[in-house]
């Protein structure tokens, strides 16, 4: 796939998509975002894109009479773009069997724990109430189960007295931002797939995620190529 077509959709800050769009300028994807869509009108993701010139649109579930109807405006304005990939980037609303069936294998997400551990919201408060020594970001495919989608590749860093949510969920996110353009850049190159429910990369099953500091060389080579 030679110009893998990337829409991303967000619901907040958008520093995962400001990471996709700069790997896709930079040539780290081989793709481009070609638009951004927000289920929340005042989201700073939207400033992002328009900065870089990238369509920007909000599909507001409060004018729609139901998750079902908006799901289904939601899923025709993404498919108007006709993406290969559908990037999840900070997207906060669950997503139906219709919508995640339609975009089977082609739809990624970031979520920041080391899954299976804490699936759902609030992740940083659960992981430090835990008392977890090790916290981090998953990249997953989509699935109708809620967080539980084949899991491609992770991101650990350490939980350190004293943190807190924030300091948790920043050291989480420098991380994202590193596994998220990896991994679609992976799916836009071809080399990552879904078959039946598990994540396949360079024809063989994963039997476990990929962890970012137990990458090939390889891999390694291409990070430190980015601009
Ligand atoms: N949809 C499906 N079908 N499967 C997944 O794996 C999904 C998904 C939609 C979003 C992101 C996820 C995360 O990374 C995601 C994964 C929202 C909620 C949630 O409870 C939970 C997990 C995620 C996103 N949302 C509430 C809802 O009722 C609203 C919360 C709010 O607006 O603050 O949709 O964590
Ligand atoms: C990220 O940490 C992402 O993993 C998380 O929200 C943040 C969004 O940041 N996603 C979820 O919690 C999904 N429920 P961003 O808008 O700056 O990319």
């Amino acid at each position: 796939m030679s110009a893998c077509r990337i829409v991303v959709l967000v619901s907040g800050g958008g520093t995962n998509l400001q990471a996709l769009m700069d790997a896709a300028a930079g040539g780290f994807i081989p793709g481009r975002v070609v638009a951004v869509i927000s289920n929340v009108p005042g989201a700073y993701a939207l400033e992002r894109a328009r900065r870089a010139g990238i369509p920007a649109e909000v599909v507001d579930q409060r004018d729609f009479p139901s998750r079902a109807v908006f799901e289904a405006e939601l899923l025709r304005r993404v498919e108007a773009h006709h993406p290969d990939v559908v990037a999840l980037a900070g997207f906060m609303r669950i997503l139906g069997s219709a919508f995640v069936t339609a975009l089977r294998g082609r739809m990624l997400n970031i979520h920041p724990s080391l899954l299976p551990r804490f699936r759902g919201l609030h992740t940083h408060r659960r992981a430090i109430e835990a008392g977890a020594a090790e916290h981090g970001a998953s990249v997953h495919f989509v699935t109708e189960e809620l967080d539980g989608g084949p899991v491609i590749l992770q991101a650990a860093v350490p939980v350190l007295p004293g943190d807190d949510e924030r300091r948790l969920a920043a050291r989480v996110l420098d991380k994202e931002h590193i596994i998220y353009p990896l991994a679609v850049r992976w799916l836009c190159q071809g080399r990552l797939e879904m078959i039946e429910d598990g994540a396949w990369l360079d024809g063989a099953p994963l039997e476990r995620p990929l962890r970012l500091e137990r990458l090939p060389e390889a891999e390694w080579a291409a990070l430190a190529r980015r601009r």
